[in-house]
Parts: C-alpha cells; sequence; structure tokens
C-alpha cells in the first residue's frame, strides 16, 4: 500500500448506480495500491458537492445537468446542447470552487417523467404537452430534489405551464414501486433505472424541450488532483466506458437481481480486463 496517500473517500448520492460507481471507483484505486473508502448515500447532490469542496470526501459522480443547474444555478440556454452543460459545467466547477472534471463515464441518467403505458394508451399521451389537462389531477412521486430543483418541477411548470395536484417526496427506488403499486400517477423516473421498461412505464417525451441532459462524470478537487496525478491517470481508465444500457444493465443487477453494488463493479471490472 501506498503509505504516503490518505485514504481516498468516495461520495455517492442515495440510489443504484451512485453506490455501483462508487465502488468501481474504490476497486480500481484498490487494485492500484490505494486505500478507499465508500461513503454510501452520503447525502444528495449539494451534500456531496460541498464535501468535496471542504475536503471531507476526495470523488463522487456528478452529472453535467445537475452541476449546471443545481451546483452552478446557471441559466437555461436556448437549447439543452450536452457539449455545451458539459464545458459550461466543468469551466464553472473549475473557476468557482476548484472542482475538477476528469472523466466523462459515457452514460446520461437524465429525468423523465414517466406513467403507466396502460394510462398513457387509455388517454393517448405520448408527450408531456399530453399530460396539461390531466396533471392537476394526478399525483407525482419524485425523489428527493426534483420537486424543489430549477431543473425538475420548477422548469416543468415554467416551460409547460402545469403542476400536478400532488407531490409525493420519497426515496429515488421507491418511486418505482409506488407507480406500480398506483400510490402515484406518475413520477420523475431516471432514464438508466431498469425499472421503468420492467414495470411497463411509458417515459412522456419532453417536446418542449425543458429538462437538461445529464451525462455522468467524475468530480475530484484540484489540488487533490495536482497532488495526486497518478490518482487521475487511473481514474481516467473509466472515461467512455459505461454506455446507458451498460449502466441500466447495472443497476438492473442491483434492483431485480439484488446483487451487491460493490460484486456489481468489481464483476464489471474484472470482465473489462480493469482490475485482476
Ligand atoms: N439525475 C437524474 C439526478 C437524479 C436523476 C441522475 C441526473 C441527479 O442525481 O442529479
Amino acid at each position: 500500500e501506498k503509505e504516503e496517500v490518505p485514504t481516498i473517500v468516495i461520495g455517492s448520492k442515495p440510489f443504484n448506480e451512485q453506490y455501483i460507481l462508487a465502488h468501481m471507483i474504490a476497486l480500481l484505486l484498490e487494485n492500484n495500491g490505494y486505500k478507499a473508502e465508500v461513503k454510501e448515500g452520503l447525502g444528495g447532490t449539494l451534500v456531496n458537492y460541498e464535501a468535496l469542496k471542504k475536503g471531507q470526501i476526495h470523488i463522487y459522480v456528478e452529472y453535467t445537468g445537475t452541476a449546471y443547474n443545481n451546483i452552478l444555478k446557471l441559466d437555461p440556454p436556448e437549447n439543452w446542447d450536452p457539449d455545451y452543460v458539459y464545458e459550461k459545467s466543468k469551466e464553472e466547477m473549475l473557476s468557482r470552487d476548484g472542482i475538477l472534471t476528469v472523466v466523462k463515464l459515457g452514460f446520461r441518467d437524465d429525468y423523465a417523467i414517466a406513467v403507466k403505458k396502460e394510462f398513457a394508451e387509455k388517454n393517448g399521451l405520448q408527450k408531456l404537452s399530453d399530460l396539461a389537462p390531466y396533471a392537476p389531477k394526478m399525483v407525482l412521486g419524485t425523489d428527493p430534489e426534483f420537486a424543489t430543483r430549477p431543473d425538475g418541477l420548477p422548469r416543468i411548470k415554467e416551460v409547460y405551464g402545469f403542476t400536478f395536484g400532488d407531490v409525493k417526496q420519497m426515496e429515488p427506488t421507491l418511486m418505482y414501486e409506488a407507480i406500480k403499486n398506483d400510490q402515484v400517477d406518475a413520477i420523475s423516473a431516471y432514464t438508466t433505472d431498469a425499472r421503468v421498461d420492467l414495470f411497463d412505464l411509458k417515459i412522456l417525451e419532453d417536446d418542449k424541450g425543458a429538462l437538461p441532459p445529464y451525462d455522468a462524470v467524475i468530480l475530484v478537487k484540484k489540488d487533490f488532483a495536482d497532488k495526486y496525478p497518478e490518482i487521475i491517470e487511473i481514474l481516467k481508465k473509466l472515461e467512455g466506458l459505461i454506455d446507458t444500457n451498460t449502466m441500466r444493465l447495472l443497476n438492473y443487477k442491483y434492483d431485480v437481481e439484488k446483487k451487491d453494488a460493490r460484486e456489481i463493479a468489481k464483476e464489471f471490472l474484472v470482465e473489462k480486463g480493469l482490475i485482476s
């Protein structure tokens, strides 16, 4: 083990891929002789970001649209160009907070409003605009952030002009069961979650382009990166390695097959030849 380097602490938000990816980073570092510790479900977006700024954690996985809107509070551009959102958030996190975007993992995990397929078919719903006459009578199930984030419900209200009759906030993983069991009528689904298809949900097309793209990126504090350049080189092995379908499959193993996040991460890295 590399004695001079402190234990590398990896934060995560409280959901499937965040656990899997945090363990993936930890395993990769451990395989290279470092000590690593995963904080599973440390908190939401701002808890992880603040902890990173303060040096309480060293690494976590964030999403470009989340950084742009929720962390940096930047105004939405005319059109959401994923490259622009990536570049702009990368630049601003670095200049404002000394946070480095080191790797784009290769997948997007977007927010999307989903309803039951059955409900969509019965009412001829294809896109978010179609929901306007129904929403005031519907209950939306969301994660703890979507209802208040500028890129969440407030943005939908602003662009589409409707709101839901009621909003129930819950842990992300519970949204899918909640709609399956008719406890809510729509959810703020994550597009990498396997349960969208498995539970016969329909994602309503964001026809007015309200919501941003969310490319997954690894964030590290710049002073830490400068001090330990080898760690950055190791993290770069994850660049573009996980496409959206792959992430959905890994999440399936966690949520449906009930496998351990660390095991899922390990299998994946072994299969890719990145750890032995
Ligand atoms: N997301 C979409 C959110 C939750 C779902 C992954 C971009 C986030 O963690 O910011």
